[in-house]
């Protein structure tokens, strides 16, 4: 082992989970050493519940969120496959991480977003990054359509997740919760979008079984914004609505994957409103201390939603593990944090003045 590899202790997804994934030693391995994130127990979502909750910090990823995971995979791939360029279409986060694996690669990366519909932190991590940046009048969907068009015709790598490195890359989070919490949870909660991620979750957790790691499967909850709910409601969506501007899809890629990860797992997929989830966008920034996009809170929206119709499913989570996905950082989208609390109070410098706002006495 080199210097340089003992420099880190934890050394990305690649070298950590490599028995389990499709590389090989003639594989170039392109890290920013994500995965290793934080699995985190959440007191008082757990005392709300009646369920041990843990949440998956995946804002804790290079780029601030989980699509590092399947990025480090996609793009040693397509590097090994002697590719010069890299496309995708995004809602901000997949073109964060595609535009710093392809830097790290030495990749030039093309990155389609709809116009005016991705937050600034994201925007700027794709231009900080160098990236082109083309903003497309449509929707994400529509991106979608042009960078697999793209991608057909020209000589270059979609880095989507309809590409499987992706998502092959992107179950080593459910290896990490087993080899976390020592078994599969009950249940794992998490938004969804464009479904990548439920499938990826459901065969990380299928292979943990396979191996041996954990003798249970846990239940798949996925959780859709109201105004962006495609799979809830069987239907496209042509123009989708939500503040939580990561999952604002339409016609997810990995569509039916994440309905047999419904159905075998016997989860379930269901909306959640914008209210839903910016009430607990803010409870895990202001009680659980773990500040996520608004994307992000949409699992933990469905976790709670569940638990105050306490039927059926609330039952079955009592008393035992729950894991919840939070996707990605909330430095990525502020301004939702910003409005959710109360003005700020300007004053003179002046120590008094700061005890009497403070009511110091
Ligand atoms: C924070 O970056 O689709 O269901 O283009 O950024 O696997 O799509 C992002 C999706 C959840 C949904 N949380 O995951 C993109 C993109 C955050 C996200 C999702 C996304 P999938």
């Amino acid at each position: 082992m080199s210097d340089i590899a003992l420099a880190t202790s934890w050394r990305g997804v690649i070298e950590e989970f490599r028995d389990q994934l499709p590389v090989t030693t003639d594989t170039p391995v392109i890290t920013l050493c994500e995965g290793g994130t934080p699995l985190l127990y959440a007191p008082h979502l757990s005392e709300l519940t009646g369920a041990q909750v843990y949440l998956k910090v995946e804002g804790a990823n290079p780029t601030g969120s989980f699509k590092d995971r399947g990025m480090t995979l996609a793009v040693s791939k397509a590097v090994e496959a002697g590719s010069q360029a890299l496309v995708c279409s995004s809602t901000g986060n997949t073109a964060a991480s595609a535009a710093a694996y392809a830097t790290r690669a030495g990749l030039t990366c093309a990155v389609l977003l709809p116009r005016a519909a991705v937050a600034a932190g994201k925007v700027a991590q794709a231009l900080a990054f160098g990236a082109t940046l083309l903003e497309v009048e449509g929707s994400v969907d529509d991106c979608l359509v042009l960078a697999t068009q793209l991608s057909e015709k020209y000589s270059v790598t979609l880095v989507n997740s309809v590409n499987p490195y992706r998502i092959a890359g992107q179950r080593t989070a459910a290896l990490e919760v087993v080899e976390q919490l020592g078994t599969a949870p009950a249940a794992h909660f998490l938004p969804v979008g464009g479904a990548g991620n439920i499938t990826a979750y459901w065969a990380g957790y299928r292979q943990a079984h396979e191996l041996g790691w954990s003798t249970r499967l846990p239940m798949m909850c996925g959780f859709q914004a109201a105004g962006a709910a495609p799979i809830v409601r069987d239907e496209l969506v042509v123009n989708p609505q939500t503040v939580a501007s990561a999952i604002r899809i339409g016609n997810p890629a990995s569509w039916s994957s994440a309905v047999a990860a419904r159905d075998e797992s016997g989860g379930l997929i269901a909306a959640v409103s914008d209210e839903q989830i910016l009430a607990a966008h803010r409870l895990l920034s202001s009680v659980e201390a773990v500040f996520v996009e608004p994307a992000s809170a949409a699992g933990v929206a469905g976790l709670l939603a569940v638990a105050e119709a306490s039927g059926a499913t609330a039952e079955r989570l009592r008393g035992h593990s729950v894991v919840c996905t939070v996707t990605g950082n909330g430095l990525k989208d502020p301004e939702w944090a910003v409005r959710a609390a109360p003005p700020s109070v300007v004053i003179a410098a002046d120590v008094q003045l700061a005890a009497n706002v403070l009511t110091l006495h």
